[in-house]
């Protein structure tokens, strides 16, 4: 029976950033409850469950650092750890913390709307219960909504259909004539995971991208130990660095290096490392440097010319565009096109343009016969996540997402948005992009504090402080982001990072790309200083801000 409650504080998503805001608000002694819309822990680790699903970030830094014990008492087996694992992990830490009662599952949030005078956010789910909050904590996770192809025929196909992003188990792949849309990382892992288990495999590629082997292997006992003794420096290292991915990040740059050497270089990561390695783990400069790229990608692209052997398919397979997409790794997608039974068609060249009840007719008039159809076009990240929620502030009229459309999407610090005085979003737009776990550790550990903070002020004034940006650090976040971003080379190509993979949306700088290491400095900095950036009483005092 749907039901009202008077909480602290309430956490929207119970996924990986969820799990971890859920657990560090219950210790400052909050009432804390989760909803989660699905009927189980994990957010994008519970859905993504297509064939193949893989981190390719290093295990051991794919986890959270809080929990000591588990670092060493529950490691993962190899370097990288698939779907299962990392569900399976992150219902542990769940039981072990005893979360689960905390949590109400199948409940989405609706609606939730700041009473100024209560000074409180009401929260309404589809369920009917009703959630008054002094604090709302959004954990919806970044990839969720899945981005759809506009393709007409969907309902006219007589075969299965699935999108990676909400993947069905029950979608039968063995002997199935299959066809797969999208080679981002979801494409490329199910590829590489069905490709030897079905009739027909036709891939239907837009943009290919480069790929690097993960070279997954079991971790050895002495590796294990090693990392287990060095956990502390590695979070350390994790924590200021820029992808927060583990391995180091020389301050080399691609031309300062001799070219036998450079080759020697990429040649080994090739053999032993992964996409994000060969990309931020060898020299400075590879996503800035438009020549130091394209040695990269020419590097690429003979290493793609060694694998693939039919030189149609090579054509198809074959990157045009720099190396500044998020990098893929995989373990061995390029070698599946020598099977006879993977086709790549070229949808560049003659896009799909209908769905049929057997199949897929691509511009040239061909029919694909397919019995199965993957969709891995992807996700309407970040604001997508939040399509679904009316999110009224102090201003009544504007819902988050109409603002957003209006002023961009933004948040200072990725977390606060002027006129929602205590919507703390955790993981929001323009947070840091790097490995999640550390980050979502960081960014929840700010909200704690700001909280604590919020707590202090509210008990000695006798008020509910509220935690709430101001409009120009809002602004001047953005525009911090937004020449970072324009410092790289990601935005030359079409992806998800900046928005423009989606058709009708805005183009948008959805991520801080400076690093995960400089991010955590400017928090430290807002904290040392006040909480520049937020409104009265909440941020500096007249006397720090006099200083600043
Ligand atoms: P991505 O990386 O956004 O990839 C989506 C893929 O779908 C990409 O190859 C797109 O081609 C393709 N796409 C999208 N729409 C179409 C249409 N209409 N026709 C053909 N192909 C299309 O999503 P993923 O799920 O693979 O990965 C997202 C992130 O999850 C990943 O980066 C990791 O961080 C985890 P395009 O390149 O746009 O031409």
């Amino acid at each position: 029976m749907a039901q009202e409650q008077h909480l602290d504080a309430l956490v929207v998503g119970a996924g990986l950033t969820g799990i971890y805001a859920l657990h560090s608000l219950l210790g400052e002694g909050l009432t804390v409850q989760a909803v989660e819309k699905a009927n189980e822990v994990g957010g994008t680790w519970y859905a993504n469950k297509y064939p193949g699903a893989l981190s390719d970030t290093w295990s051991y830094v794919y986890r959270y650092s809080f929990d000591k014990e588990l670092l060493q008492n529950y490691p993962a087996a190899r370097w990288y750890s698939t779907q299962p694992e990392i569900l399976d992990y992150l219902k542990h830490v769940v039981e072990k913390h005893d979360l689960r009662k905390h949590i109400q599952f199948n409940t989405e949030m609706m609606a939730a709307h700041w009473d100024d005078d209560a000074k409180r956010w009401k929260v309404q789910c589809q369920t009917g219960d009703v959630f008054h909050v002094r604090y709302l904590i959004t954990a919806p996770g970044l990839l969720v909504k899945p981005n759809m192809p506009a393709i007409p025929g969907f309902d006219t196909f007589q075969g299965q259909i699935g999108h990676t992003a909400t993947w069905d188990s029950s979608i039968q792949l063995e002997n199935k004539r299959v066809g797969v849309v999208g080679v981002g990382s979801s494409g490329v892992q199910v590829v590489t995971a069905i490709a030897s288990k079905v009739k027909s495999l036709h891939v239907f590629i837009r943009r290919p991208q480069y790929s690097v082997p993960t070279n997954d292997r079991p971790i050895t006992p002495e590796e294990r130990e090693a990392i287990n003794k060095q956990y502390p420096e590695i979070w350390n290292d994790v924590n200021s660095s820029v992808l927060g991915m583990g391995f180091p990040e020389p301050a080399r740059s691609f031309m300062s290096v001799e070219p036998q050497e450079r080759e020697k270089i990429m040649e080994g990561i090739w053999k032993t490392g992964n996409a994000l390695q060969l990309m931020f783990g060898a020299f400075s400069d590879i996503a800035v440097d438009k020549a130091a790229n394209e040695e990269v990608c020419r590097f690429l692209r003979k290493k793609i010319a060694g694998i693939v052997k039919d030189p149609q398919k090579l054509d198809v397979l074959t990157p045009k565009e720099p190396f500044a997409r998020r990098p893929l790794s995989d373990g061995g997608y390029f070698k599946q096109f020598n099977r006879e039974n993977v086709h790549a068609i070229d949808v560049m060249k003659h896009p799909i343009t209908e769905v049929t009840p057997g199949g897929m007719r691509t511009a040239d008039g061909k029919l694909h016969e397919l019995d199965v159809i993957i969709i891995a076009t992807g996700f309407q990240a970040i604001d997508g996540s939040y399509a679904q929620m009316e999110i009224r502030g102090r201003q009544k009229s504007d819902n988050l997402r109409d603002l957003w459309k209006r002023v961009g999407l933004r948040a200072y610090m990725g977390c606060s948005v002027s006129g929602y005085p205590n919507l703390l979003m955790a993981l929001g737009p323009m947070v840091a992009f790097s490995n999640i776990p550390p980050l979502a550790q960081t960014h929840v550990d700010f909200l704690r504090v700001l909280i604590r903070r919020a707590e202090e002020i509210s008990k000695q004034t006798g008020r509910q402080c509220e935690i709430e940006a101001t409009e120009q650090a809002e602004q001047d976040w953005a525009e911090v982001c937004d020449k970072a971003a324009g410092m790289t080379l990601f935005p030359q190509t079409s992806s998800w990072l900046f928005k423009t993979d989606v058709p009708g949306k805005e183009k948008a700088t959805l991520f801080y790309l400076r690093g995960l290491g400089r991010f955590r400095a400017t928090l430290d900095e807002i904290k040392a200083q006040g909480f520049t950036g937020f409104k009265g009483p909440f941020g500096p005092s007249e006397e720090q801000r006099a200083r600043l």
